[in-house]
């Protein structure tokens, strides 16, 4: 029996306040309303920034479903739906692309500004909700929530990818690893040859190694102060891996060293301010170029000397990789299909979502990179 236009009762993960475990409920997903699209979720991957709303570093309203990271089948569509159809396995996108706004118009940008990524009002893009729950609201997560088996996003949130994606592996393309591979290949545009430095190995940092490896970066360092981090990213192209509590120096002193006078590109993919800093100054410092991947908890500032730019390093940083998402998303699962870069070893776990708190018990840990949740 159909379910199009109907009010769907799933099971979903929800967050009722911060600091506070996921509860498995019953919620209900009303229809998509004109331009919308409702999405079965098969597979979702839990992303750092979720942890970042539960622990207050992101602020949003609650109750909430969390989970940007996903890829599923479209269930059914509103009026007006003319990119995708019932039964296409589509990727959400928390950052759209309504083609209409400055940075969609603009060749150079990719922040749409429907993104929730800076209003953060949890809601669809008309101001309401498409879930409740006993009776409550609940609020949406940047335009996508996935930690439920269905979701309705906007039309211009969502993109339609190649019918023979594996989803439970391609959920990835939806945040983690199009951010840090295309960091590298996007935003840096590293070049063959280059010395590439990365700060921070999580699931974001070793597809920076990733993207490094692709474009061609004949020097790979890895930089992370969990030394378990390194065989994974050996095995991803890294081509020396370092612990900065190993030196009794700062570490960008250490890299510069190693590279012989600063390294080419450098990405800082953990988050923190300090080892912003410390990215910055590893690089060549005529040529060199930074990229900030991570966000630091809200309201961090950053002081630095600005002699670091002022004889020619760039600083730069890039959101989802520097994609423009609905026309790049596709084209990154195409690439995957065509094995240009792999994704099965940052997936580390692959669990229910019943065993969501788990999952999250695994990031903070450090004993997962990629937990992808299952329905
Ligand atoms: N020096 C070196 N390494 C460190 C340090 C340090 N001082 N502190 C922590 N690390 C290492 C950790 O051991 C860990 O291996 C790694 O840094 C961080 O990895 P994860 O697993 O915590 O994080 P990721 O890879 O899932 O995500 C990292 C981001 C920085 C991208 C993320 O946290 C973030 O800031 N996201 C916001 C940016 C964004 O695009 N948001 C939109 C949706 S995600
Ligand atoms: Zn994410």
């Amino acid at each position: 029996m159909s379910t199009a236009g109907k009010v769907i009762k799933c099971k979903a993960a929800v967050l009722w306040e911060a600091n506070k475990p996921f509860s498995i409920e019953e919620v209900e997903v009303a229809p998509p309303k004109e331009h919308e699209v409702r999405i079965k979720v098969v597979g979702t991957g839990i992303c750092r920034s979720d942890d970042h709303v539960i622990t207050g570093a992101l602020v949003m309203p609650f109750p909430i479903i969390l989970g940007h990271e996903a890829a599923g089948v479209v269930e059914s569509v509103g009026q007006g739906v003319t990119s995708v159809k019932p039964g296409d396995k589509v990727i959400p996108l928390f950052i759209p692309q309504c083609g209409e706004c400055k940075s969609c118009l603009n060749t150079k940008s990719n922040l749409c500004s429907k993104t929730d990524l800076g209003t953060r009002a949890g809601l669809m893009p008309d101001g309401t909700s498409r879930f409740t729950c006993k009776g409550k609201a609940i609020y949406h997560f940047l335009g996508t929530s996935t930690f439920t088996e269905y979701t309705v996003v906007h039309e211009s949130a969502v993109a339609k990818i190649d019918s023979a994606a594996p989803l439970e592996k391609v959920c990835l393309i939806g945040c983690g690893f199009s951010t840090g591979y295309g960091a590298a290949v996007q935003t840096a545009k590293v070049e063959p040859g280059s010395t590439c430095a990365i700060f921070g190995l999580g699931g974001v940092g070793l597809s920076v190694v990733i993207g490094c490896k692709v474009a061609g970066a004949s020097r790979i360092i890895a930089v992370d102060i969990n030394s378990d981090k390194f065989s994974k990213a050996k095995e991803l192209g890294a081509t020396d891996c370092i612990n900065p509590k190993d030196f009794n120096k700062p570490i960008h002193e250490v890299l510069m060293e190693m590279s012989g006078g600063g390294v080419d590109y450098s990405f800082e993919v953990i988050g923190r301010t300090d080892t912003m800093t410390a990215a910055l100054a590893c690089c060549q410092h005529n040529y060199g170029v930074s990229v900030i991947v991570g966000v630091p908890p809200a309201a961090q500032k950053i002081t630095f000397d600005p002699m670091l730019l002022f004889t020619g390093r760039s600083w730069r940083g890039s959101v989802f990789g520097g994609w423009k998402s609905k026309d790049a998303v596709p084209k990154l699962v195409a690439d995957y299909m065509k094995k240009k870069f792999v994704l099965d070893p940052l997936i580390t776990h692959i669990l229910p979502l019943t065993k969501i708190n788990e999952g999250f018990d695994l990031l903070r840990t450090g004993k997962s990179i990629r937990s992808v949740l299952t329905f």
